[in-house]
């Protein structure tokens, strides 16, 4: 069972998007468990602030240590330890990518901390020893949608949620090309059709155009993947070695 324990001042948007996604059925298939955790809740201040003025002086709020402790700490009595990864969503971390998806698919407990406002306490990040984990180099106003974003990618490879067929693909195309041209009917639609060999029945044309798909549109649209695939794919496209000739006698 992946447990996913998330840390947030809007807990309703992260339980919103997982009851209304694929997570959802792997949740109600007791795969997995997503639970959030209002930061709010533990406030000890009077008026329910979770955010104060930074010292030093500069623009907005910052989110104060005390309410981000007790409810982590709150998460770790309930768990009974540590999780496996504390994930803090910042633009300043290792930016998330499949890879690390699959690296997380194999953990049981994964906490993540959404941040809001200007800032938070430097200290709630060293006193739960944060991993720092970006979903890309642009500026959002909370972690709650990479949280989600990384919530929705691990829980596909979490065994059971996809069905057998779309699994098989993620084998064959986890090597790092992007997907070929699909098509289904019409077999033409407004004098557009379908390649001709996927009617064909030859499985093995049809596996070799696909593949020379996944190489062609991966070097047009990502020369970044193309070079890595190319590089770690030697063989592949090692020049063809000349026919050995008998020599020439006279
Ligand atoms: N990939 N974020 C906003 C909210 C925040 C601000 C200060 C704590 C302190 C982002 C990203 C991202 C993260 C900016 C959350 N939290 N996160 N920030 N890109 O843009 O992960």
């Amino acid at each position: 069972m992946k447990n996913y324990y998330v840390m947030t001042l809007f807990p309703e948007m992260i339980e919103n998007v997982v009851r209304e996604s694929i997570s959802g059925r792997a949740i109600k298939a007791g795969l997995m468990n997503v639970e959030a955790f209002n930061i709010r809740d533990y406030t000890k201040d009077a008026h329910n602030h979770v955010d104060d003025y930074p010292y030093g002086g500069g623009a907005g709020m910052l989110m104060q240590v005390q309410p981000i402790v007790d409810c982590y700490q709150h998460i770790v009595d309930q768990i009974g330890h540590r999780p496996a990864r504390v994930l803090f969503m910042s633009p300043q971390g290792r930016t998330f990518d499949q890879r690390m998806a699959e690296e997380l698919a194999a953990e049981e407990d994964i906490l993540f901390l959404c941040g809001h406002y200007e800032g938070i306490d430097e200290r709630a990040l060293e006193i739960l020893d944060v991993e720092h984990v970006s979903i890309g180099d642009y500026i959002l106003t909370g972690g709650e949608l990479p949280a989600l974003s990384m919530i929705d990618s691990i829980s596909r490879l979490v065994h059971g949620v996809l069905n057998k067929d779309a699994s098989h693909e993620i084998e064959s195309f986890s090597d790092g090309l992007l997907e070929y041209p699909q098509y289904t009917r019409p077999e033409v639609y407004e004098d557009r059709r379908v390649p001709a060999i996927l009617l064909s029945g030859d499985h093995k044309k049809v596996d070799e155009w696909r593949h020379q798909m996944s190489l062609e549109r991966t070097k047009e649209r990502r020369p970044d993947l193309y070079e890595a695939y190319v590089a770690s794919h030697a063989k592949e496209f090692a020049p063809k070695k000349p026919k050995r000739r008998r020599k020439r006698t006279e």
